[in-house]
């Protein structure tokens, strides 16, 4: 596993984004920072990603150079978390979800149709609730970036049946990223949840450790996740964000007025990545079609009916506390 990382990351040159500004600003820069991510280079993620160093490394007159590595070259989530609080990275973009098993408040975003629309998504994630959760992030010694990043809202992908309604998940074995808010939803819908690593997803479906997985379209297209599934069923069960996180002390390394260039920067490219990501999602469905995923609709009330009767609300309502959970409801309206 060492070995096959250390190919990756030496063999890097090749899929790392690089800055070309190097000719123009010589090669000191004085922050030289590394951003680390899960996701494919062709993910709007890491296309905003890379013009937004670019801009970083102008507007700073090349004192801040941040080079990506995208696609989980320096190692899964679980190792880059590590990585952007030990120092070893500067910067990440992380799910909520995932930073929960750090920062237990920051799962409350992915509560299961929670949000019904984007509008509710940003009024609550550009408002109390992120002021809310990035305060949390704060106590970790981690610095969370004003504008989260989209992901979207996720879909259910099979190799095996299309999802219909909440029965249709018992047992089924399904892929969840390392989250115990992730786990605990999809135990809740009687399916077989499998904590697994991003890094690990297209493998674990091709080799069929699991049958399914979820994510939004963007996702589903840009890891070729429709090679090694069969059906996508809309459930729009929750929604995604990454938080651009920054490891606290390199952060701070920065003078203010240079620090104050890079985030709003970051914030920029991550406006302009919801906008791509909004898009996609919005319109993938027919090439995924014409790439083999088998669509379907399903109506929801199956799936929130046995998220509420499996007392899921109850639970996560009281793990949050009446606080956290109060914030959520004044952006969405009362939750069951
Ligand atoms: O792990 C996933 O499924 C992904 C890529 O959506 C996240 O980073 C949460």
């Amino acid at each position: 596993m060492n070995i096959t990382r250390r190919t990756l990351i030496v063999g890097a040159g090749a899929g790392a984004i690089a800055a070309p500004f190097t000719s123009v600003f010589g090669q000191k820069a004085e922050f030289n920072y590394k951003y680390a991510n899960n996701l494919p280079v062709t993910h709007p993620m890491n296309t905003r990603a890379k013009e937004m160093v670019e801009a970083i490394l102008n507007q700073t007159n090349g004192r801040v150079k941040i080079e990506i590595f995208p696609n989980s070259q320096l190692g899964n989530d679980t190792d880059m978390l590590s990585q952007v609080r030990s120092g070893g990275v500067e910067f990440f973009t992380l799910s909520g979800l995932i930073l929960q098993t750090l920062v237990p408040a920051s799962g409350i975003t992915g509560i299961g149709f929670a949000f019904p629309d984007y509008e509710k998504v940003w009024s609550a994630l550009d408002g109390d609730l992120g002021t809310y959760v990035r305060s949390q992030i704060a106590k970790a010694n981690l610095v969370a970036m004003d504008k989260i990043w989209d992901n979207g809202f996720r879909q259910i992908t099979s190799s095996t049946k299309p999802i219909v309604t909440a029965a249709d998940l018992k047992g089924m074995k399904i892929r969840v990223p390392v989250s115990p808010l992730w786990t605990s939803m999809f135990k809740a819908l009687d399916a077989a949840p499998a904590s697994i690593n991003f890094a690990e997803v297209y493998s674990a479906l091709q080799t069929k450790v699991v049958e399914g997985q979820e994510n939004p379209l963007a996702i589903i297209d840009t890891a070729k996740l429709y090679e090694v599934q069969k059906y996508c069923s809309m459930t729009n069960h929750m929604w995604d964000g990454f938080w651009f996180l920054a490891n606290k002390k390199a952060w701070e390394k920065i003078p203010a007025d240079v620090r104050a260039i890079v985030a709003r920067n970051i914030n920029e490219a991550g406006m302009k990545e919801r906008i791509d990501v909004f898009k996609l999602n919005g319109s993938l469905q027919n090439s995924l079609a014409t790439k083999g995923l088998t669509f379907n609709t399903p109506t929801t009330e199956s799936f929130r009916e046995k998220l509420r009767s499996a007392g899921f609300y109850a639970e996560w309502k009281a793990k949050f506390g009446e606080q956290a959970w109060a914030i959520l409801e004044r952006s969405v309206g009362k939750l069951a």
